[in-house]
């Protein structure tokens, strides 16, 4: 396949950098004109809403919020080659929490991906913008008065390189209360690349599991600090693998090309020609997992499960679940055991179906 020739190809040349950069310029030339203005996002009054100076939405993709001050640094991402709506974000500010949260109250969004920690490098790339809870002697939960949201910590399970959350949002005014999940990949520097492959496709698959990325309920939200670098890498690899999926091969898809277009939506995404390499690296040993003779047995979703004590910190004795979103919402299913270990590695060309 294509993919897998470029990625041999750009290691053996190690062209890595003049690929990226040839991306950046055509990505330039795909976003000129009046279409890709920033207008909002460079307002005076919603200046001190960017995280980055450099980092800000198109207006023709960005989130709105309902009210008088309709601006977040949000867009929509649209993939139609693979049913996928993502929204991408930057990590909340401290005064811009609320508009966080009443985006995804809005949007109706089921799940949230964070892909970076709070502190990296000793520096604050987020704020703490949900519960932490009893376990870290914190409460449980957070309110935002901006939006008249109720945010609670309801539980949490640590994995290896992820950590997942079941967080309970309440309107205030009316009662309604909704389930969110929250996936946050706890161990991808910033302009990195993740620890490998493998750990990346865990989480991957275990966000995908749990339904949150499905064309059948509203887009997640997906975010690191600047909601450009890592959460394009999440963005592209993702969809990439659907593609895959759904023809059965590896051969009809074109990396570059598609995160051409995905940067129409969003700028910037995909920060570093290492990224971009890990992005080819993840999709071809995805699609080997997707396409090899067992199907997609193997890449068996690991279980996601935790314990509904966990987040009080008390010694548990419920059960662990697995959890899943449908269009009825969230729902902690049946009793299951600990993840699997993460995906075998697959030797061999992928198959030419
Ligand atoms: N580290 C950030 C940057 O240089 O992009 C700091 C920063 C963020 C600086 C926002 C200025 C910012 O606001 P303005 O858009 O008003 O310049
Ligand atoms: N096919 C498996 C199942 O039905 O449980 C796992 C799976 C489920 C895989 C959902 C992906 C899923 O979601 P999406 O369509 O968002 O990738
Ligand atoms: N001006 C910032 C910088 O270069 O540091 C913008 C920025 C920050 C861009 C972080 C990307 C970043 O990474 P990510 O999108 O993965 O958080």
């Amino acid at each position: 396949s294509q993919t897998e020739t470029e990625f041999a190809e750009f290691d053996a040349k190690n062209s890595w950098n003049e690929v990226f950069q040839r991306l950046k310029n055509e990505s330039s030339l795909a976003s000129l004109g009046e279409h890709f203005s920033t207008k909002v996002a460079r307002d005076p009054d919603n200046r001190r809403k960017n995280r980055y100076r450099d980092v800000s939405p198109y207006d023709h993709s960005r989130v709105k919020l309902s009210g008088e001050s309709e601006y977040i640094n949000a867009s929509f991402i649209e993939v139609p080659e693979a049913n996928r709506r993502y929204i991408l974000t930057q990590g909340p500010l401290e005064h811009t929490m609320g508009d966080f949260w009443q985006m995804i109250w809005e949007q109706q969004s089921r799940a949230v991906v964070m892909l970076n920690r709070v502190i990296e490098k000793g520096t604050l790339k987020c704020s703490q913008y949900w519960p932490l809870g009893a376990g870290y002697g914190y409460e449980q939960e957070m309110y935002f008065p901006e939006c008249g949201l109720m945010v609670t910590l309801v539980a949490e399970k640590e994995f290896q390189h992820f950590t997942l959350r079941s967080l309970e949002l309440e309107k205030l005014e009316s009662g309604e209360k909704r389930e969110l999940l929250h996936f946050h990949y706890t161990t991808w520097p910033d302009f990195g690349v993740p620890s490998s492959p493998h750990a990346f496709l865990h989480f991957l698959h275990s966000v995908r599991g749990s339904g949150s990325l499905g064309a059948d309920i509203a887009p997640a939200v997906i975010h690191c600090s600047a909601g450009i670098g890592r959460s394009g890498t999440f963005c592209l690899v993702d969809s990439c693998l659907v593609m895959v999926e759904n023809s059965g091969t590896l051969k009809e898809i074109d990396v570059r090309k598609l995160l051409i277009k995905m940067r129409t939506y969003r700028m910037g995404l995909v920060q570093t020609a290492d990224q971009l390499r890990f992005s080819y690296q993840a999709i071809v040993e995805g699609a080997h997992a997707i396409l090899s003779e067992h199907g997609l047995e193997d890449i068996q979703l690991p279980t996601l499960s935790w314990n509904q004590n966990h987040a009080d910190s008390q010694p548990s004795h419920t059960t662990d679940k697995a959890v899943r979103i449908d269009q009825n919402g969230l729902s902690l299913l049946q009793t299951l055991e600990e993840p699997p270990p993460p995906l075998p590695p697959k030797k061999g060309p992928v198959s030419a179906h």
